[in-house]
């Protein structure tokens, strides 16, 4: 199937897999370029692009990682078919192509899917939960983003340009060395890595600062909602864990690629990669859960019109669960020979996260007790992560016993595992609270009919897929292969996990089609408050105007809204008076900055120096530009304010 010419006596090449990944891009360009000019929306899309805002930002969070995680399916999809028949042929995806399809899904959904959407869902949701007017840094949310978006971009592109990464998202040393994966691949995994690790790193300040010290007056932090609590605890471990990321990110880039031996097992030692790797990547684990465990908070609690059972519990539990995850890290290297004690010590305290999980699946469950339920999209998707969820659990609590984990290690089981933990936690989490915030992003709800029928097509085809996982692991079934044979009798329980593979990408497919429809022919939001909410958000506009609040509100007690409409008529008692709001200024400088550490990043890829030191002089350059440009935008005054929300209905 690949294309073969002869060009001026030289042969060239085009294999058919990355013809059509580029046909597929130009595609898609041709696509988007066509729209905005045939709409005329270039303006628009300026703005977008130079937005500083956190609402905006949060949008353009949840459409890259939304892009990205079509391609993330993508690969997913093509591994299933890979995998559907025993000893199958597909297309080229075998060996090499195989690897590096499975490590782009993995490194691709971990850290360009599910970390960035529910990153967009605090953007969106925590400044309005707490009564701020934006995070703490405006303009460094921008650059966040931009840096993750490069990154991404930079690990994704890698296919077309020379090939991906192949040593697995967790990229073993000495496996990831130049010496065993000679290609530019894993160059691509280190600097986007990099890139992206730095933009989380500056987001977990910015919340942190914000939740810290941006609060209305009365929200005190024991009466914050709980997403607005998993976000601060994420943005601790995101603190404390990333740094570990990316030192051995460093050492790997140096291996690599300037010939230096911290990891190779000769001169160095490779499990110094795994005790940095893992240090980072289990607290990683926590990132994904705890949002989630926050937005179900909201979600069920709203829509069992209750107050949260056990609040304080429910805080606690975050906040030992996020201590408890720097603990444990060796659980994922029972298998290297640290030895009985070592691996008893981390065993233990792996099951000891089980108590505070426990405590919080119960307050779920209490909370839902005695409740007026209304099945909503978002609900289900919050209730059917109940079982899912649970059953990650136990077989965590397994692999955590390390004489089974011998057992289980590398084995389909704990594929198994994973998926029923991030897919059946995070990406649940993040659908519920898309269809939970979508009418606040965009002032319209999305369709509750289409939207179960894509919750159920989602949760059959999710069990489908990775249920029989665990017992292929079980069989014998090695983690990372592209094939098994014929009387391994693994056929069948394959075949039904690739159908279920299908149905969920249908799902998706699906999902982006009701964000049409609904777009359409959606509800309207007039009101602000579509689901009778208990939390600020709720209180302003769908969506917001740019300041968020006209004047902040003051705050008296936890569900702080629901407390204003019990006690009295729904309205809050202003906590400051009308005046000036400082609205900062659209900038490009993210942008263009974070496209000078892309480019930057292939003069260290191809070791083109004009390139390296180029891009550093540019990198110091955009710095001292941003230090001497650092002010502008505008004041929205008093009276312009009282006029705008006079306009409104005065709320
Ligand atoms: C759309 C449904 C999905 C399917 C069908 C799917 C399927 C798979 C398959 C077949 C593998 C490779 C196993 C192997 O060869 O060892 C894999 C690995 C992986 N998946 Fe998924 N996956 C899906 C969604 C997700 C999501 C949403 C996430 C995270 C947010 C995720 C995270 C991972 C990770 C981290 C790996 C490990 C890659 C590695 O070992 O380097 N997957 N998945
Ligand atoms: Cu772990």
């Amino acid at each position: 199937m690949d294309l073969k010419y002869t060009l001026w006596g030289k042969k060239i090449t085009f294999p058919s897999d990355i013809l059509a990944a580029d046909m597929s891009i130009l595609l898609f360009l041709l696509i988007g370029v066509g729209l905005l000019t045939y709409f005329k929306k270039w303006k628009w899309l300026w703005g977008w692009l130079t937005t500083t805002h956190h609402s905006k930002i949060g949008i353009l969070y949840l459409t890259a990682g939304g892009a990205f995680f079509l391609r993330g399916g993508l690969d997913a999809l093509i591994m299933r078919v890979q995998l559907a028949l025993p000893e199958n042929q597909f297309w080229v995806f075998q060996g090499e192509k195989y690897n590096q399809m499975m490590t782009t899904h993995g490194t691709t959904m971990i850290f360009f899917v599910a970390m960035p959407l529910l990153i967009g869902l605090m953007n969106v949701a925590v400044p309005l939960q707490i009564g701020a007017r934006d995070l703490a840094f405006p303009y460094l949310n921008a650059l966040s983003f931009w840096l993750f978006f490069a990154g991404g971009s930079l690990v994704n592109i890698s296919f077309i340009l020379g090939g991906s990464p192949t040593a697995g998202w967790t990229a073993y040393a000495p496996l990831a060395l130049k010496e065993f994966s000679p290609g530019p691949g894993n160059d691509y995994y280190a600097l986007g890595l990099q890139i992206a690790g730095i933009g989380t790193l500056l987001t977990a300040i910015n919340f942190l600062v914000t939740i810290l010290n941006k609060r209305t007056k009365g929200m005190t932090l024991t009466r914050m909602p709980l997403f607005t609590w998993s976000t601060l605890v994420t943005s601790l471990l995101i603190l404390f864990a990333f740094p570990a990321l990316t030192v051995a990110l460093l050492l790997l880039s140096f291996d690599r690629l300037f010939g230096t031996s911290f990891l190779s097992a000769d001169a160095g030692n490779a499990l110094i990669w795994q005790h940095l790797f893992w240090i980072f990547g289990h607290p990683e684990v926590y990132i994904l859960i705890l949002p989630a465990f926050g937005i179900f908070s909201d979600v069920i609690s709203t829509f069992a019109k209750k107050k949260l059972f056990g609040y304080t519990s429910m805080v606690f539990a975050i906040v030992l669960i996020g201590f408890l995850g720097f603990m444990v890290w060796v659980h994922h290297m029972f298998t290297v020979g640290l030895g009985p004690a070592s691996n008893a010590i981390f065993a233990i305290s792996t099951m000891s996260i089980a108590v505070p999980t426990g405590i919080k699946v119960f307050n779920w469950l209490f909370t839902l007790k005695g409740g007026v339920i209304r099945f909503n999209t978002a609900m289900l998707y919050a209730l059917s992560f109940i079982p899912t969820f649970v059953m990650g659990g136990v077989t965590g609590v397994m692999l955590a016993a390390a004489p089974a984990d011998y057992q289980y290690h590398d084995s389909y089981f704990v594929v198994g595992h994973f998926h029923y933990v991030i897919v059946g936690g995070t990406i649940l989490g993040i659908f519920s609270g898309l269809y939970y915030w979508w009418p606040k992003m965009f002032g319209f709800l999305l369709d509750e009919k289409r939207g179960k029928w894509q919750f159920w097509l989602f949760a059959i085809g999710f069990h489908l897929t990775f249920f029989p996982m665990h017992i292929m692991g079980l069989m014998g079934m090695p983690r990372r292969v592209y094939t098994y044979l014929e009387d391994s009798g693994l056929g069948t329980l394959n075949m039904i996990s690739t159908i279920g593979a299908f149905l969920m990408g249908l799902s998706v497919l699906f999902f982006i089609y009701t964000v049409y429809w609904s777009c359409r022919n959606g509800v309207r939001d007039a009101s602000g408050d579509p689901w009778d909410g208990r939390t600020l958000e709720w209180a302003i506009p769908s969506p917001p105007p740019e300041y968020n609040f006209a004047r902040r509100p003051f705050v008296r007690g936890v569900d702080a809204f629901w407390k204003e409409k019990m006690e009295g008529d729904g309205t809050f008692q202003p906590a400051e008076k009308l005046k000036p709001i400082h609205i900062p200024p659209s900038n490009v400088q993210p942008m263009i900055l974070s496209g000078i550490f892309f480019m930057t990043a292939f003069g260290f890829i191809f070791d083109w120096n004009l390139v390296k030191i180029g891009g550093g002089i540019l990198i110091l350059g955009m710095l001292i530009w941003r230090s001497f440009t650092d002010k502008g935008g505008h004041f929205i005054t008093a009276e312009e304010l009282a006029e705008r929300e006079e306009r409104k209905g005065g709320r």
